[in-house]
C-alpha cells in the first residue's frame, strides 16, 4: 500500500495570501534558496518524478504550491529565495508574502529550510531563521548529500550542527538522487504531521 506521501496530489498555487487554502490541519512547508532543491526533495519523499516542477535553472517555482497528502494533511513548496534575477518589486512581494504566511499560518507545523549541503547555510537561512524567531520547529534538510563522499558529507553535517547547536533546530543529510537520509527526513515529516 502507498505511503501517505506517495498519495499526494497537486490541490492549488497561491500568488496573494487571500488564494491560501483553508488554514485548518496541519502543513509542512519547503523554503530555501532558488536551486537548493526543494520541489525535488517534495518529489522524492511522494515518490512522483513531476508532482512539483524542477529546474536546472533557479527560479522555477513561482507560487506557494499546495500537495494534498489527505483531509487534514498537506506539504507546501514555496518559491525560493537570493536569486538575483528575480525583479525587485516581485521580490518585495514574495518577501511580505512568505513573511506574512509562514509567521501568521496556524496549520503550519514545521519549516524545512533546504540547503545544498556543498554551499551550506547562507546569511539568507539565517535571515529566515531570524524572523521565524523561535515560533516554529525548523529543520534543516542537506540536500545533494551525493555530491559530496562520505567523509566530507559527515565533517559537513557536523559543521552545521555546531552551527546551529545554539538554535535547537534538528539537521539531517537528504539526497533525492540517491534516496540517502529518506527514512530519516519521514520519521521528521510524520512527528510534524503526526502520522501514526
Ligand atoms: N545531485 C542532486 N541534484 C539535485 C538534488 N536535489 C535537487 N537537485 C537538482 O538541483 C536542481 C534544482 O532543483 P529544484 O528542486 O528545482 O530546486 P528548488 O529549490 O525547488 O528551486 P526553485 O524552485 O527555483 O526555488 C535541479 O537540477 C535538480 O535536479 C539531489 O539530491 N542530488
Ligand atoms: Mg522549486
Amino acid at each position: 500500500m502507498p505511503n501517505l506521501y506517495q498519495k499526494a496530489s497537486y490541490l492549488t498555487s497561491a500568488f496573494e495570501l487571500s488564494q491560501l487554502v483553508e488554514d485548518v490541519g496541519l502543513e509542512i512547508a519547503f523554503a530555501g534558496r532558488s536551486n537548493a532543491g526543494k520541489s525535488t526533495a517534495i518529489n522524492r519523499l511522494t515518490n512522483q518524478k513531476n508532482l512539483c516542477k524542477t529546474s536546472k535553472t533557479p527560479g522555477r517555482t513561482q507560487l506557494i504550491n499546495f500537495f494534498e497528502l489527505d483531509d487534514e494533511r498537506r506539504l507546501v513548496d514555496l518559491p525560493g529565495y537570493g536569486f538575483a534575477k528575480v525583479p525587485k518589486k516581485l521580490r518585495q512581494h514574495w518577501n511580505t508574502v512568505l513573511s506574512s504566511y509562514l509567521l501568521e499560518r496556524k496549520s503550519l507545523s514545521c519549516l524545512i529550510i533546504v540547503v545544498d549541503i556543498r554551499r551550506g547555510m547562507t546569511d539568507m537561512d539565517w535571515g529566515l531563521i531570524e524572523l521565524m524567531d523561535k515560533q516554529l520547529p525548523i529543520h534543516i534538510l542537506l540536500t545533494k548529500a551525493d555530491k559530496l563522499k562520505n567523509d566530507a558529507r559527515k565533517r559537513t553535517i557536523m559543521k552545521i550542527e555546531k552551527e546551529l547547536s545554539d538554535e535547537d533546530i534538528s539537521v539531517s543529510a537528504f539526497s533525492a538522487l540517491s534516496g540517502l537520509g529518506l527514512d530519516e527526513f519521514i520519521d521528521h515529516c510524520n512527528k510534524f504531521l503526526e502520522v501514526e
